[in-house]
Formats: C-alpha cells, structure tokens, sequence
C-alpha cells in the first residue's frame, strides 16, 4: 500500500553538483526515490557504494548521449571494461532490457550500470522493454549490495520514448522494485523532464 509515503522537497547535498532541488518520496523507513535536474555524470553519493545507469545500446561500446557524456567522464578504461563483457551474439554484450556493471573509473560514482531501454515504436509492447531495464538495472545493483542508484531518462533520447509513457513506467516500475535499495534517483537532464517526472511521481507516489 501507500501508506507512509510522503513528499518532501529540500536544497540537499545529495548528488553533489547535480543537485538542484531535490524532491523526496520516501517509500518505507529505509527506502526512497528522489528527482533531481542535473548531469547524471557529476552524481554521486560521497563515501557510498553507488552506481549510475548507463542507456547504452546492445554493443555496449559507447555513443552519442548520456552514454557518450558518461564515457567522456569516466576515461577510456571504461570502453575496456565494457568491451571485456562477453557477447552473447555477434555485436551484442546487454540485450534490450537486460544491464551490466562496470567500475566507474574516473566518475564520482563507484559503478556504472549499463542497460539498453527500446528504441519507441507505438505498435510494439515496449513499455515491458523499458520495465525490464529499470528492474534488471535495480537487480543488479542489488547483488552488488549497492544501496544508491541514479537512473536518467532511458530511451527519452536518442531512442524516442515519449516523456509521459517513460515517467509512468520509470516511476511505477522503481516504486514496485527498490525495496531493498535505500534510495533510487532520477536525475534528469532537462526542464521539461523534470517537471513530466515530477507531476507523475506525485501522481503516482502519493501523500
Ligand atoms: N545526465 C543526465 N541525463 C542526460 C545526460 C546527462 N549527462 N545527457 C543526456 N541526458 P539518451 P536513449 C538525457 O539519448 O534515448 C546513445 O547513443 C537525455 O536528455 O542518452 O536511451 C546510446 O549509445 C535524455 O533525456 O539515451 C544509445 O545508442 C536521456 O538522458 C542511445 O543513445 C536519455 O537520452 C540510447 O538512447
């Protein structure tokens, strides 16, 4: 149920140069989401185990994006690492909706995550796709014993996601799954984001 959820808004030190305002929905005692506007790259937690997730596409060997900001960032050991993950067929190390962890190399965050959401196509069940790589993303964080995780926009990029239908997902899927994660992030790179994420977190996460 809902019971216990609440919002709060405060100037937070959390996220470190990412952070403007941060808005917290607190899910139980040990477990919150918050929204932030920012650069996923400058995000960490200091002293903590803690990881951002990369939307990589399937060769997991950079691009244009978050994926090309967060390489840029983190220095070339980073495509090492990443070109070390097997394939599991020719030219693909993260099938669509699955995720891989990486050190982070020069990043302020330990670990990167990288997962693939879907290139948006209204006549394909994509939405499942895009559950599937906050889930597996919040999985593998979880085996890790990662506590804090910074998720971006999956596919509101590059991949053509509409911002609304990708807030419902992100929001609905981390709600159900980041039980065992004391606190999921968004941080989100732009205005209009922010706030489409904002309205459907109070929305979707309420008082
Ligand atoms: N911090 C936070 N969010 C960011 C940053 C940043 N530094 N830079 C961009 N964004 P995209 P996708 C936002 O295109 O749609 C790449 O080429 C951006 O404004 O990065 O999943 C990959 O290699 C948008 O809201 O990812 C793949 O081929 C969101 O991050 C493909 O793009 C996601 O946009 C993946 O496309």
């Amino acid at each position: 149920g809902n019971a216990g959820i609440r919002a709060s808004s405060s100037m937070s030190n959390n996220g470190g140069d990412a952070g403007k305002r941060v808005v917290h929905f607190n899910l139980s005692p040990t477990s919150a989401i918050k929204i932030q506007k920012g650069d996923i790259t400058r995000w960490s937690i200091d002293g903590s185990s803690d990881a951002i997730v990369n939307p990589a596409n399937e060769r997991m060997l950079g691009g244009g994006g978050a994926d090309g900001a967060i390489h840029q960032a983190a220095g070339p050991e980073l495509r090492t690492a990443c070109y070390d993950v097997p394939e599991v067929r020719p030219g693909v190390r993260c099938p669509t909706g699955e995720a891989r962890i990486t050190p982070g190399f020069k990043l302020p965050a330990s670990h990167v995550i990288h997962t693939v959401g879907p290139i948006y196509d209204a006549n394909s069940n994509v939405a499942a796709l895009l559950s599937n790589a906050y889930r597996n993303s919040l999985r593998v964080a979880r085996e890790k014993n990662i506590q804090y995780v910074a998720f971006p926009a999956i596919s509101c990029g590059v991949f053509g996601y509409p911002f609304e239908e990708a807030a419902t997902v992100a929001i609905s899927t981390i709600k159900e799954h980041c039980n065992d994660i004391k606190e999921a992030h968004f941080v989100l790179f732009s205005d209009d984001i922010y706030n489409v994420w904002l309205k459907k977190a109070e929305e979707l996460l309420p008082n």
